[in-house]
Parts: structure tokens; C-alpha cells; sequence
């Protein structure tokens, strides 16, 4: 499997799975998740809301992941997982984690040969970034898969990526 890193709008890239960094509810927010249900137009959401209907309590729990339609994306997918919030006082690490392993692991029962990630929880959610991509990059070589052979993080500026390639050269 190539994992790579670049700069760029996730929205924009052709590739299988589009992964998207949601909350529990799927119900759109702002990052990632808000420039993707803007970019993918209303289908998204209304898939969105038939997967939370049948969840107990109408939420994806933090660190896994389910499958929409990617609607006017140029991906074929979107994969929506919910990371968890940053907190100093407990180590989340795993879920962190388990996003990226969740994720793939949809995204390879779809057969998607090509994944692209955000740095899950490192926007709204307060992850530092730099261990956000060390998590990302953990996560990601943790997973079993058998037809993805093309991760890429699609971050947004220069700090990110410099963190992921330097969590990649690891
Ligand atoms: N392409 C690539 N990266 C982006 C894009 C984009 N179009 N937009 C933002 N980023 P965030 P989180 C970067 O906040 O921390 C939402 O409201 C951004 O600079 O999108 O997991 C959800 O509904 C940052 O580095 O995700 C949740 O409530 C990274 O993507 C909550 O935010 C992730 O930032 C999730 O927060």
C-alpha cells in the first residue's frame, strides 16, 4: 500500500473513497464535513440521516466509520467517521486511530483502490497536529486491507504537511 501526503481540497480529488471527518449525529458541520456535503449537493445527507435512523441513539460512535454515496464529488464514495475531541487529560489516542482503521476497512469492503483522508480530528476538534498525523499514519499502517493500494492525506497548508511527511518518513 503507497501512503502519501499533499496539499489540496480533499473535495476536489479523484479518487474511490473521500473520507470525511463528521461527528456523530452525520448531519454536516463545518470543516472537511461542511465543504464536503457543500461540494457533493444534498444526497449525501439524505443517506447521511437513512444510517443514523437505523444507529442506537441516531450516532456513529467515535472511531467508526460507514459508507454514503459521494454525490457530485468526483469520488465514487464518501466515508464518513466521527474523531474524537482533544483532550489533554485522556489519551484517545486509539479512536484516533481507529478512525483511519475503521475507514479503510469500509472503504476496502467497497472495493476502492484509492482513499483519500483529511487529518481527522486536527481542525474543529483540537488535535495537535503533528501527533494527529503520527495517529493518522499508525492507524493507517494497522489496517488489513486487500484492494486499497493508494492511501493519500490531503491536508490544507504547508504545517500539516510537513507533519504528515515527516510522520510518513517514521
Ligand atoms: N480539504 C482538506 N483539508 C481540509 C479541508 C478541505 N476542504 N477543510 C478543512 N481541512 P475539521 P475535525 C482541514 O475541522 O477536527 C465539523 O464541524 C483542516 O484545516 O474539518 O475532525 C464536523 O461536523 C484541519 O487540518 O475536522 C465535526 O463536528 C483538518 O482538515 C468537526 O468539525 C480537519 O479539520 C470535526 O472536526
Amino acid at each position: 500500500m503507497r501512503l502519501w501526503a499533499v496539499r489540496g481540497d480533499i473535495t476536489a480529488v479523484d479518487v474511490d473513497v473521500v473520507v470525511n471527518a463528521a461527528n456523530p449525529a452525520l448531519l454536516g458541520g463545518g470543516g472537511v464535513d461542511g465543504a464536503i456535503h457543500a461540494a457533493g449537493g444534498p444526497e449525501i445527507l439524505a443517506e447521511c440521516r437513512r444510517i443514523t435512523c437505523r444507529l442506537p441513539d441516531g450516532r456513529l460512535p467515535r472511531g467508526e466509520a460507514v459508507a454514503t454515496t459521494a454525490g457530485r464529488l468526483p469520488a465514487r464514495w464518501v466515508v464518513h467517521t466521527a474523531g474524537p475531541i482533544w483532550s489533554a487529560s485522556h489519551d484517545r489516542a486509539e479512536v484516533l486511530r481507529s478512525c483511519y482503521r475503521s475507514s479503510l476497512q469500509v472503504a476496502d469492503e467497497l472495493g476502492a483502490r484509492t482513499v483519500a483522508f483529511p487529518a481527522i480530528s486536527a481542525g474543529i476538534y483540537g488535535w495537535p497536529m503533528d501527533d494527529a498525523a503520527r495517529q493518522a499514519v499508525a492507524g493507517v499502517r494497522s489496517a488489513a486491507v486487500e484492494h486499497v493500494g493508494d492511501v493519500r492525506f490531503v491536508v490544507f497548508d504547508d504545517e500539516a504537511l510537513a507533519a504528515f511527511e515527516a510522520a510518513l518518513s517514521d
